[in-house]
């Protein structure tokens, strides 16, 4: 039993796992399955590559939205199982997304899924063409039918995930609102619903610019994970260089009943572009978590990040080693807190 609890998820023995390697000389506690990538070039008929993507637990196994980029170059969303959370088997047609009577309704484009299971439902959650990049929803209980919520937001938004629960009566949605092109600036916001169709009670959460490697903008990752400590959430962060964006990833720790008040926020990232999978691709030097899996009996967590735009990859900590270590060198700046709010 971990010291920090993992209160989300509940017990996950068949979490994909490697233990760390002993000689692991990085400064942070994740470290990357040594298989990795996990899915490559040209997976499935008329997809060229599979990366940013979601993955819940699911039956006996696990069950994933990916984001697939088609041979056109239009991405879209796919979804596939496995029973290890490592080996997939993909289904070559696009998730058939309908309206409220059933029809089919699908975005011209849709892209970096998440995958979040709420009550008894599951919902994805992507970024699509609503007149410029905006935030589309799914529900289903069965990965059959997705029906599709209204937009939660107006454009131009992207990264959004859901908590796994209500906080106070309410649905919680993280975002980070955007322009239609490549964004250079966003922090994360925390929007609040008694229905999951009227958002609203906006709040500040955290902006970009504190460490280099997050100074030009910011995202949510994976769901917020609920621990004994308060909303563990992986985000990505992105850093400007000569030769375009660098896009990493970190953590920080949010207030479990106010969660747009930042407890602690790690100054490190806690991956960063290094193997040839992450360097090198369509666009390189890109690490994006989408989602992360976890197991409350033993505080594993595996963490699912699109590698270049042209992978999938997967990476493990531990809860009580990565809590640490993110209040070990948790740095909160004026910008963690809402304008006005003391
Ligand atoms: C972001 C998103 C991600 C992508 C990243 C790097 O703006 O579009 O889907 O992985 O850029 O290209």
């Amino acid at each position: 039993m971990s010291k920090v609890q993992i209160l989300s998820g509940g017990s996950l023995p068949q979490i994909p796992w490697q233990d760390r390697p002993a000689n692991d000389s990085h400064d942070a506690p994740v470290w990357r399955y040594s298989e990795n990538p996990i899915i490559t070039r040209n997976p499935v008929p008329g997809v060229a590559r599979v990366f940013n993507s979601a993955v819940a637990p699911w039956k006996d196994g696990f069950i994933a939205v990916f984001r697939g980029e088609q041979v056109n170059g239009i991405p879209h969303v796919y979804q596939g199982t496995s029973k290890d959370g490592i080996h997939w088997q993909i289904d070559p047609e696009k998730v058939p997304f309908t309206n409220d009577a059933g029809e089919s309704f699908l975005p011209p484009y849709a892209y970096d899924p998440r995958l979040v299971k709420v009550e008894d439902t599951y919902y994805a959650i992507w970024c699509q063409d609503f007149y410029g990049a905006s935030i589309g929803m799914a529900k289903t209980r069965d990965f059959k039918t997705f029906t599709r919520l209204e937009n939660p937001f107006i454009p131009f938004n992207r990264n959004a995930v859901l908590f796994p629960r209500r906080v106070n009566g309410h649905y919680l949605l993280l975002s980070r609102p955007s322009d239609s092109g490549h964004t250079p600036f966003g922090d994360i916001w925390l929007s609040r619903s008694p229905d999951m169709k009227f958002w609203g009670m906006h709040r500040h959460v955290m902006s970009a610019g504190s460490s280099w490697w997050e100074s030009v903008k910011i995202g949510s990752g994976a769901a917020p994970i609920e621990t004994s400590e308060g909303w563990l959430l992986f985000y990505h962060g992105a850093s400007s260089t000569c030769n375009g964006f660098v896009y990493s990833f970190g953590a920080a720790i949010l207030d479990i009943d106010e969660p747009s008040i930042v407890k602690y926020r790690c100054e490190n990232f806690l991956l960063t572009p290094e193997e040839c999978y992450e360097e090198r691709g369509f666009v390189p030097n890109v690490c994006f978590p989408c989602a992360a899996l976890t197991d409350a009996d033993t505080g594993r967590i595996a963490i699912y990040y699109g590698a270049a735009d042209t992978y999938l990859g997967l990476a493990f900590t531990r809860v009580d080693e990565l809590v640490d270590y993110i209040k070990a060198h948790s740095v909160l700046r004026a910008s963690d807190r809402e304008l006005g709010i003391l």
